[in-house]
């Protein structure tokens, strides 16, 4: 798992280098020729029992789910990575997925006390403190207000945190699944925030959610005004109770934590509600001792999604590379890709739409002959950011923290095509 390069890899790197990838080489035919095949081949041979037999009729399934065939396409835990699941982290599967949008039933989970089942009829969300008028609004109060929609990454501030120390999960999955990409749809809060009317000395917002762990965070005014949002949906039907329904805070851009789900409280106050209940929550502990705090926004980040170790590479000849990437300062310009371990670097071909905060999706089409490679992505965002390599990230954090590691994944293809989490020393 945590196994190191074979010493000869540079060698290795250096023939490569030589040897040349063509990422954009000439096509190799990929389908067999009709009719070519020495033996016959039973899938078209043969009569299937799908074309024999008649199929469910329209009645049997009344909420559609994926077919039988990809049921390991689920959300995974670690069972040793927590106490309890009810306080604990599932992870979204990466390598099973493509385009930028993440299904409602696989978007990773994060609770500190378990998935709340609030009756949306008895759900309030109250709005107090510094403000003119405290206001409750019910469900259907929201939605009677201006509606918006808008696709957003959420990550988790402690997404690739066990990596820090070294490479340590064998799949994206593990290593980046603290994340997901989904349409909201929603209220802004600027919407709800004038109806209450804020005092001038409103500077921080607490929010507060409804579950058992009565989770709040401190959300700075300027950014409640900006650009947050109020969501009762998320890809087009009403939110999973898992991901807050029925309502949530959505903070684009921002670390998970102050996307406030099951929000049933909204208090404006004149300093952050840390300030008053201190708490070394998600702060970044420094080499000096010194802690790195409210470092809300979310660094652009990348991971290749495949090949990935759970995903590795089936056959030689042409081959789809694919990742995503994602920054909480804008969209993602430009996505690079290296095979052979950062000395050459290609640029990606991004496919799909390309949105403020949120993922896109890169491909790579490639010819591989079962040489070793060396894998990388690295993301550079509309400020001209370029995500860091894991060294440059430590010489100036440390070791000591679990969050906020954007630093640039690797992952090593075997000439066997296994695949594996390694860092590049
Ligand atoms: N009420 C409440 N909101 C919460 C949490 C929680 O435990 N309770 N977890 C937070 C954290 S740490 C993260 S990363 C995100 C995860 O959102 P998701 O479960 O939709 O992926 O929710 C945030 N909002
Ligand atoms: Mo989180």
């Amino acid at each position: 798992m945590s196994q190191k390069p074979p010493s000869d890899i540079l060698d290795r790197r250096r023939f490569l280098g030589a040897a040349g990838l063509s990422a954009a080489g000439a096509l190799l035919p990929i389908a067999a020729k009709a009719g070519e095949g020495a033996k016959p081949d039973p899938a078209i041979t043969e009569l299937q029992d799908w074309n024999r037999f008649l199929g469910d009729g329209v009645d049997k399934k009344p909420y559609g789910v994926p077919s039988k065939f990809e049921k390991d396409v689920i959300r995974r835990d670690v069972s040793w990575l927590t106490a309890s699941p009810e306080s604990s982290v599932n992870f979204t599967p990466l390598h099973a997925l493509d385009g930028i949008i993440t299904p409602s039933g696989l978007c990773f989970e994060r609770h500190h006390g378990g998935v709340a089942e609030i009756d949306p009829a008895q759900h309030r969300l109250m709005i107090n403190g510094l403000v003119d008028t405290p206001m409750v609004f019910t469900m259907d109060d929201i939605k009677r207000m201006p509606r918006v929609n808008k696709v957003y990454f959420l990550e988790c501030a402690a997404n690739s945190g066990m990596e820090w120390r070294g490479a340590q999960l064998n799949g994206c999955q593990f290593t980046h699944g603290m994340i997901h990409n989904v349409m909201y749809t929603g209220v802004t809060l600027k919407t709800l925030l004038d109806q209450a009317g804020l005092k001038p000395n409103a500077k921080w917002l607490m929010l507060e959610g409804a579950d058992s762990a009565g989770m709040n965070r401190s959300l700075p005014v300027s950014k409640a005004l900006d650009d947050v949002l109020i969501a009762f949906a998320m890809n087009g039907e009403a939110l999973r109770p898992e991901n807050g329904y029925p309502l949530r805070a959505v903070i684009p851009g921002w670390q998970g934590n102050l996307w406030v789900k099951w929000l049933r409280r909204i208090e404006a106050g004149d300093m952050p509600w840390q300030a008053r209940e201190e708490t070394s929550k998600y702060t970044d502990l420094m080499p000096d001792g010194r802690a790195r705090k409210y470092t809300f926004v979310m660094d652009a980040k990348s991971v290749i999604t495949n090949p990935s170790p759970q995903a590795p590479l089936k056959f030689k000849g042409r081959n789809v590379l694919s990742g995503v990437a994602w920054s909480g300062r804008g969209t993602v310009k430009r996505v690079d890709v290296t095979m052979d371990g950062g000395r050459n670097w290609h640029e990606a071909r991004i496919d799909g739409p390309v949105m403020d905060k949120s993922m896109v999706r890169f491909y790579v089409d490639f010819d591989w002959n079962g040489q070793e490679l060396m894998l990388q992505s690295r993301a550079i965002d509309e400020t001209g950011y370029v995500q860091p390599t894991k060294a440059e990230l430590r010489k100036v954090r440390g070791v000591n923290s679990v969050y906020h590691n954007n630093g640039i994944q690797t992952w090593l293809v075997h000439p066997d095509g296994v695949t594996e989490n390694v860092e590049i020393a």
